[in-house]
Formats: structure tokens, C-alpha cells, sequence
């Protein structure tokens, strides 16, 4: 039995729902500070709800709209302490962006940004070519991936194209220092924090062919007690991929675009190196998908098929230049079956299409855009009609409770705010925001998903840096996986068996398939959130 809410809190001219598990009745909202019922209401009747696994009734408060901090109370037990106000996220939305900076590798980590979650500058070594073991290569720089030091391209891509979709759609959400130690009060912070993953994303381009290498890691991940600069084991580019430099070229147009008003210079670099990859990838039209060799046991990231990232890579570089050839790829490509409206590190189609529907300099066809419009409208319907039966408000169907379920919660909600900016319809921006309810507490374990955000955060993630210090408190700011149906590590296979999908997640630093974080899990919550800043 709980009273789950969004610990954060609520926007005061939302709706207001809690959603209580195996209980109702009378509740009543009550001022933290006062101590004092300020207002009360009923329950809605019971209904049993299969993702969750408990009987859900709901406690709307919607029409409560005065600032202040509160919690509701139910037949004795109390909700988390959240706040109604104009601006519930400012804070939130900081810390999911600072992540990035405490995600940096091959820097020192200054207490003055960092607080207390310093560290000595960390993987600054050469790494080998795998493939060629004679050429070493500055490896240096960007985000660590996750839980684990390895830096891998296409997760990479994907994070800083959700940051900077973020910053293109919600600029105003970025006027505000983070701080970090770049902050000039001149470019926006998130442009310097994306700058950084994205100087290191150069290295990773192979300056022989403009293919982009994989992924850089160890052979084996280290123990996870071990703190970033003591990881010192020999560091490999793995092999180059279509899928890597697929996303290489889509975010390096991208940035082209972005950084072009701030730094000239800059951004003529990210293009001239996003159409050697797209040169690359013409003329290796036919390549098989990357995989581990033998001897490496670090995350993979395999995926198959590239036309989607292919198709991301026309459209933005077609966005950006305007030019034919890059057009005629987008249409052919378009033409082919592939997932269009995904935007996780395998598919990413998603960013292609949204490339294309947000093409306002050239001239597109209009068949296909209405045709992708409408497919977007269509998504977005599906999330707003199945979030209307689930007890908690939100659109994962049992098969999306896997591994990274958190990325599939904020990119739903993403597409939701993507098809709000077309439409104007207001309930896609509402589901959108009780997604992110989901996401910082209103779900049936009332936790909030995000490290240091909440009165029941994630305390324990898969998370070396968080292990491994002498801290107590996790690094905040970071977005576990979230339940994962799949039970795909022993300590969920050991506790969590026959729970209901949003049940299969537990707050162990064992385990990884449920609660490890990882960059690109924060980027999307920062688009999320980022809408929702005024
Ligand atoms: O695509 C299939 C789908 O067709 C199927 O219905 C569904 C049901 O299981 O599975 C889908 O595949 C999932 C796949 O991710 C793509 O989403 C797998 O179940 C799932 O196990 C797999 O998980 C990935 C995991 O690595 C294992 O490969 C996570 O998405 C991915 O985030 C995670 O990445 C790791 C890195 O390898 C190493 N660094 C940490 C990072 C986070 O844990
Ligand atoms: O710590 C690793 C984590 O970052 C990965 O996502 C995960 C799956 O690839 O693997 C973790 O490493 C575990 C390894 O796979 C099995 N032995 C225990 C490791 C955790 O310390
Ligand atoms: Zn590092």
C-alpha cells in the first residue's frame, strides 16, 4: 500500500493526480509546513491494474492551484512531500543536465561543480586500434556511458541529439547557469557540456577511411568498486561500424546547425566531418553489424540495421545544407521499412523523421511529410490512448518494460511533446507530463528514478564512480533503467521473480539490467523536463 506522486511536484496549472496502491477512501492534502488540511476529496473506486500488479484508485487534486509544499494523507499513511508551483522542475532540470558534467571522463572533476563528487582526471591514455595494434590514437574526453567507462558512439550520438533538440525546442529552458567551468554567460551551458562529448566524438572518427569507430573501451568491464582514475586498463577502438557513423553524421550535421550562430569556425568542422561520414557510408553501402570480438566483453551495442541511422544521417544533413544528393538519399531511404518514430540507441529513425518535419529552410515533399506527420499524430495517440487505461497513467505496454524501460517512458513522452509542437493539442503535452509524474515518483514503488531528486530516490545504482567513493549519496542527477521484465542480471533473477513488470526493479547496486544510468536514459528526461520550464 503507498500514495505514489511526483515527489517534485506538480505544475500548479496541470491536473493533480496521486495514484494509490490497494487502498481508497477519503484523502486529504495537507500543508507540509502548516500542518493543516487544505483541502479533501474521495478516492476514484479500485480497478486492478496488470503492469503494476496492485489495485489502483486515484486522488485528483487538480483544482488545488496555491503554491506551497504538501503531501496527501490516506487512512493514516502519508504521500512524499511535493510542491505546487509555476516552476516545480528548475532544480531537477539542472541536476539532469549537470549528470552530464559528472558523467565527464579525462578530466579533473572540481569541487566547485562537482560538490562532492570529485575525481582525478581519468582514461587520458592513447588507445589501440584493435583491428591494427600498432596505431595508437588520442582517445580522450566525452561522457562515460553509463555505469561503466566505456565510451561508445551511438549511445553518444543519441544523447547530445537529445540535448540538442532540447536546446533548439526549449531554449528558454537553458538561459540559467548550470554552472560548469565552461559558463561564459555567453553560450548556453548545455552547448559547452554537448561540445565536450562531441570533441571527443571526433577522435572517434578514423581519420584513414571517415568511417567512426564503435565503441572505446577495455577488453572486460572493471570490478565496480573501482573509482574512474584507477581504471587503467589498455583502451580499444573497436571496429568501425554503419551504425556508429551513421549517428556520427546525424549529430555532427546537427551540431553543424546549432553551434553555427556561436562558433563559426566550430561548426564548419562538425560538418566537414559529418559528410566524410556520410561518404563513408556510400561507399559501404552493404556492411554486416558490429559485434563484440572474442576477447572483449564490454557493452556491444549491437544492431543489424542501419538504414535508420542512415536515414537519420540524410535528413539532418539535408536540414543543414539544403543539398540535393542528401535529399534524394532522404527519400529513398524513406521509402524503406524501418522504424520511424524510434528514438532508442538501436533505432534511430526517430531523429531522421523529426529532422525532416522540422526542415524549415528547404523545400521537402510534402506527400511524405504529411505522410510522417500523421504517423507521428498516430504514435502520439496511441500513447495518449493507452496511458488513458493504465493505472498510473503512463503508455509502456508489458513488452516495454525491458531493460532501459526509463529511455522508452521519456522518449514516448518526447514524441508526445514532438506532436504537441505540430498539432497544438494540449492532451499530448499532459501525457508527456504524466510520464515524467512516472518517472519522479508516481509509480506503483514510489521511488523517484532520478539519484538526489525527491523525498525516495534511487539510492544504490549500478553506478562505479557511486560505489566505488567515499560518499554516501549516489552522484545525483542520474536516471536509472527502470523495471525490467527481462529480470537480466541474478540479483532481480534472485529477488524479483514472478513480480509484475513495473515491480521487476530493485534499488541493489547489483543490479545492472534494472538500475544501472546512463547517459543517454538523463538525455531524453531533459527534453522531458525541459518543455515544462517556463
Ligand atoms: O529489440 C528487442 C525487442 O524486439 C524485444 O521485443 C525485446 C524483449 O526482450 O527486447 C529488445 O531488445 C532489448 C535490447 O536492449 C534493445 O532494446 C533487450 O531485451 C535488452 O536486453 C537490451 O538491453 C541492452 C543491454 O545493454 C544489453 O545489451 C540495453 O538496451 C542497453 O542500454 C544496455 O547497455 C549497457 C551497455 O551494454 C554497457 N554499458 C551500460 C549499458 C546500460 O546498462
Ligand atoms: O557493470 C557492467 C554493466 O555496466 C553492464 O551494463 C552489464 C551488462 O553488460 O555488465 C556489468 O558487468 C557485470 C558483468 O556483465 C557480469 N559480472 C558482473 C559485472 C558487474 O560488476
Ligand atoms: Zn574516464
Amino acid at each position: 500500500r503507498n500514495i505514489a506522486v511526483n515527489q517534485i511536484g506538480y505544475p500548479k496549472n496541470f491536473g493533480k493526480i496521486a495514484v494509490i496502491a490497494n487502498d481508497s477512501g477519503i484523502f486529504h492534502l495537507v500543508d507540509d509546513r502548516l500542518g493543516e488540511i487544505v483541502h479533501e476529496g474521495n478516492t476514484t473506486n479500485p480497478v486492478e491494474d496488470h503492469m503494476a500488479g496492485v489495485s489502483i484508485s486515484h486522488a485528483d487534486f487538480s483544482s488545488w492551484t496555491t503554491p506551497g509544499i504538501y503531501h496527501i494523507e490516506l487512512n493514516g499513511r502519508k504521500s512524499a512531500s511535493f510542491t505546487i508551483s509555476e516552476q516545480p522542475y528548475e532544480q531537477v532540470h539542472r541536476g539532469l543536465l549537470r549528470a552530464f558534467y559528472l558523467f565527464r571522463c579525462g578530466m579533473e572533476l572540481e569541487e566547485e561543480y562537482a560538490g562532492k563528487w570529485t575525481h582525478q582526471a581519468c582514461h587520458t591514455q592513447e588507445g589501440i586500434v584493435y583491428d591494427d595494434p600498432s596505431r595508437r590514437l588520442d582517445s580522450s574526453g566525452g561522457w562515460h556511458d553509463a555505469g561503466d567507462y566505456g565510451k561508445y558512439s551511438g549511445p553518444g550520438a543519441k544523447a547530445v541529439a537529445d540535448l540538442l533538440l532540447a536546446y533548439e525546442l526549449h531554449p528558454q529552458a537553458f538561459y540559467q547557469a548550470t554552472p560548469i567551468p565552461e559558463t561564459d554567460g555567453k553560450i548556453p551551458d548545455i552547448l559547452h557540456e554537448c561540445r565536450y562529448e562531441l570533441e571527443w566524438l571526433f577522435k572517434m572518427q578514423d581519420k584513414q577511411s571517415g568511417g567512426v569507430f564503435h565503441k572505446l573501451t577495455t577488453k572486460y568491464f572493471p570490478a565496480l568498486t573501482i573509482i574512474p582514475e584507477k581504471d587503467r586498463d589498455d583502451l580499444y577502438f573497436l571496429a568501425v561500424s554503419a551504425t556508429a557513423t551513421g549517428c556520427f553524421a546525424g549529430v555532427m550535421a546537427m551540431a553543424c546547425r546549432i553551434y553555427k550562430s556561436f562558433d563559426p569556425e566550430f561548426a564548419h568542422h562538425c560538418l566537414q566531418a559529418a559528410r566524410r561520414a556520410w561518404s563513408w557510408l556510400e561507399e559501404h553501402p552493404d556492411v554486416r553489424g558490429f559485434r563484440n570480438p572474442m576477447d572483449v566483453y564490454t557493452g556491444e551495442y549491437g544492431d543489424d540495421l542501419d538504414l535508420d541511422e542512415r536515414y537519420w544521417a540524410a535528413g539532418e544533413l539535408y536540414r543543414t545544407t539544403g543539398e540535393v544528393a542528401y535529399h534524394t538519399a532522404f527519400l529513398d531511404l524513406a521509402r524503406k521499412a524501418f522504424p520511424k518514430y524510434e528514438l532508442g540507441w538501436a533505432d534511430m529513425g526517430g531523429y531522421g523523421t523529426i529532422a525532416y518535419l522540422l526542415n524549415d529552410n528547404f523545400e521537402v515533399e510534402q506527400d511524405l511529410r504529411s505522410s510522417l506527420l500523421s504517423g507521428l499524430i498516430n504514435e502520439a495517440d496511441q500513447s495518449v490512448r493507452r496511458s488513458a487505461t493504465d493505472g498510473y497513467l503512463i503508455s509502456l505496454a508489458k513488452t516495454d518494460y525491458i531493460w532501459g524501460s526509463n529511455m522508452l517512458l521519456m522518449n514516448r513522452a518526447t514524441l508526445l511533446l514532438l506532436a504537441y509542437h505540430f498539432s497544438g493539442q494540449k492532451e499530448y503535452e499532459a501525457c508527456a507530463l504524466e510520464h515524467m509524474h512516472y518517472l519522479l515518483g508516481r509509480n506503483v514503488l514510489d521511488i523517484s528514478y532520478v539519484t538526489g531528486y525527491g523525498d525516495r530516490p534511487v539510492m544504490h545504482p549500478h553506478h562505479r564512480p557511486s560505489v566505488g567513493d567515499q560518499v554516501d549519496d549516489p552522484v545525483p542527477g542520474l536516471v536509472a533503467g527502470g523495471p525490467n521484465h527481462g529480470l537480466n542480471d541474478d540479483y532481480m533473477m534472485e529477488h524479483l521473480q514472478g513480480k509484475a513488470p513495473a515491480q521487476c526493479y530493485i534499488d541493489h547496486q547489483d543490479s545492472f539490467a534494472g538500475n544501472e544510468v546512463t547517459i543517454y536514459w538523463n538525455s531524453p528526461a531533459v527534453f522531458v523536463v525541459s518543455h515544462f520550464i517556463k
